[in-house]
Parts: C-alpha cells; structure tokens; sequence
C-alpha cells in the first residue's frame, strides 16, 4: 500500500492527508436513514454541493436502496435517477463516487464524470462490473456482504467475525484482481449492517487494524446504522431513530481515523468532518518529537 500516514492512497483519486469524508446522497425514495429527502435531481444535486461546503472530500451518489428486504429497483429507474446527479455534481468539480451493484449505472456514471465505483456487493451482483470497472481503470470499492457471498440476504452467523470477514473480503480482493483491476485502485470495507448483528459490527471496528493488514485503503461506513441504535438503547431501551445517530456518527468517525481508516463514508458532513482534522491533529502531535523537560523550561509546563 503507498503509504500517506500508513492509511493508502487511491490511484486516480485526489490524496487527502488525513482520512478522507464521504458524503452520501440517496436518490432513493426507501433508504433506510434519508430515504426520500434528495429524491428529486436539483434537490440532490443541491444536497450534494451543501456536502462539500460542511468539508466532503468526495460524494457518494446511489440511487437503489439496501436496507434489508428493499426490493431491487429497475436498472432504467436507477439510471434516471443517478446519471443526472453524478453529471450535476462533477460538472461542479465534486469528486463523485458512484453507489450501485450494477455494470451499466457505473459504465454511465464513469461516463458522466464519476471517478470512483462503490459496489455493496463487491462485484458479485453483476458479472460484467469487474470488465467495467477494469477497462474503464477506476477505482473500485470493495465491500463485504455475505448475501451476495451466499445468495440471499442471508443472517450473517460467524465465530470470528474479524477472521471470516477478513478471509472473505481477501477472496473478493484476489477476484477482483483476477478480473484486472488495478491493485493501486482498490478500496475495501467490512460492510458493517450488511448481513451482521450489532456486536459484529463492533467487533469489526475494534479490529480494523486486521482488515487493514489486508493492505488496501479502508473505507468505514458506519453512518446512522442500527449498531448505532443499539449502543445509544442500552440493553432495555429502544434505539432512537436513524437521524438522531450522527453524534454518535462523528465519534465512529474519529475512532476510524484513528484507526487509519482511508475514509469514513457519512450522511451529516460537518461533525464528522471536525472529528477527522482533529484526528489528523493529534496524529501530527503523536509523531513529533516529544519536548524534553529542560527544553520547555519553566514557562513551557504550564
Ligand atoms: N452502506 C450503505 C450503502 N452503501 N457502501 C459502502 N461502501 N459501505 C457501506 O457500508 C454502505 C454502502 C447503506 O447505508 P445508506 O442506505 O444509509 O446509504
């Protein structure tokens, strides 16, 4: 991995010295957490641009939903709903990833000026996404999701999360590979919520030094998700809803940066946004040279 503060970077990608936010708009009517509120073009776009203003270093733009039992959307309505915000946002100068299972959406969007394929199913749902995503040489994000690893949406059941995950998202790495894309664009992540119970996700978050020795930039996605619910719950309570997570947001956030998370992909920006420069920060006092007690002096103590 090219080493920026042992985090990676992503050729073809712009080089953030710090883990890099990704913003996300849902162009969906049904997303879990914002489903609906960008539904419409100029609002996305609008959205989006309002992202990068809060400190989005990139913009993750999707138009079909993954919440457990949605159920596809037509490969024609994700293409209307997509392409016109993708093209909206690069022609801004917005660096634009594109969130989509499916070979065309990306071919197009790539087309329209994305620069980054972000697929939840790690190039399984579409047999022609790793060609695509190959010829085109662009960056691939690859997520970990035993639905698609298994058919189904199938309940993750694991002994070693952290080992299994590891393994699996490994293979799809090798696949990946296999299929021609670039070693230097790959991005992984553990897909936290995507076939796993709440303690996986934590599990797999306290860990991400394992999935990093995978040696490809990471992206954690823990936005507004129902681990999150559950920790604010506590053991009687009930979650609050996905919109009152994003404090609870920002603080995954600097956890993952201080982890060396390459980025941490979110809904709301501007916490999160503080929570990766103040992590850059205290990497910057970490790796300075500690000042001796005689080169403080006595005023320095204070
Ligand atoms: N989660 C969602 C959508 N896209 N992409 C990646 N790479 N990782 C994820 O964990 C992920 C994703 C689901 O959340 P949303 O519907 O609120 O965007």
């Amino acid at each position: 991995m090219n080493n920026l503060s042992g985090r990676g970077r992503v050729t073809g990608l712009p080089a953030w010295d710090r883990c890099a936010v990704m913003g996300v708009v849902n162009v969906t009517p049904d997303s879990f957490s914002d489903g609906g509120r960008w539904f419409d073009t100029t609002a996305a776009v609008k959205h989006g641009l309002g992202l990068v203003a809060e400190g989005a270093d990139l913009v993750d733009v999707g138009g079909e939903s993954t919440r457990p039992g949605a159920t596809r959307v037509d490969e024609s309505e994700e293409l209307r709903r997509v392409i016109p915000v993708v093209r909206g946002l690069a022609s801004e100068g917005v660096v634009v990833s594109v969130d989509t299972m499916r070979a065309s959406v990306a071919e197009q969007s790539l087309a329209a000026g994305a620069v980054l394929v972000n697929d939840v199913s790690g190039g399984l749902a579409d047999p022609a996404m790793i060609p695509v995503v190959a010829d085109a040489g662009a960056p691939f994000v690859v997520m970990h999701w035993r639905g698609f690893l298994q058919g189904g949406n199938v309940k993750g059941v694991y002994e070693d999360v952290v080992a299994e995950v590891t393994d699996e998202l490994r293979a799809r790495v090798d696949a990946v590979l296999d299929g021609g894309v670039a070693a230097d664009r790959i991005v992984v992540d553990p897909g936290l919520g995507f076939s796993k119970e709440a303690g996986d996700d934590l599990t797999l978050l306290a860990h991400l030094d394992r999935l990093r020795a995978l040696g490809h930039p990471l992206l954690v996605a823990a936005s507004r998700k129902r681990f999150l619910g559950r920790v604010l719950a506590g053991p009687e309570g009930s979650p609050p809803p996905a919109r009152e997570r994003d404090a609870a947001t920002a603080a995954v956030s600097a956890l993952a940066a201080h982890a060396g998370a390459w980025a941490v992909r979110v809904h709301e920006v501007r916490a999160t946004a503080d929570a990766v420069r103040v992590a850059r920060a205290v990497e910057g006092a970490r790796t300075a040279a500690p000042a001796t007690p005689d080169e403080r002096g006595a005023e320095g103590t204070r």
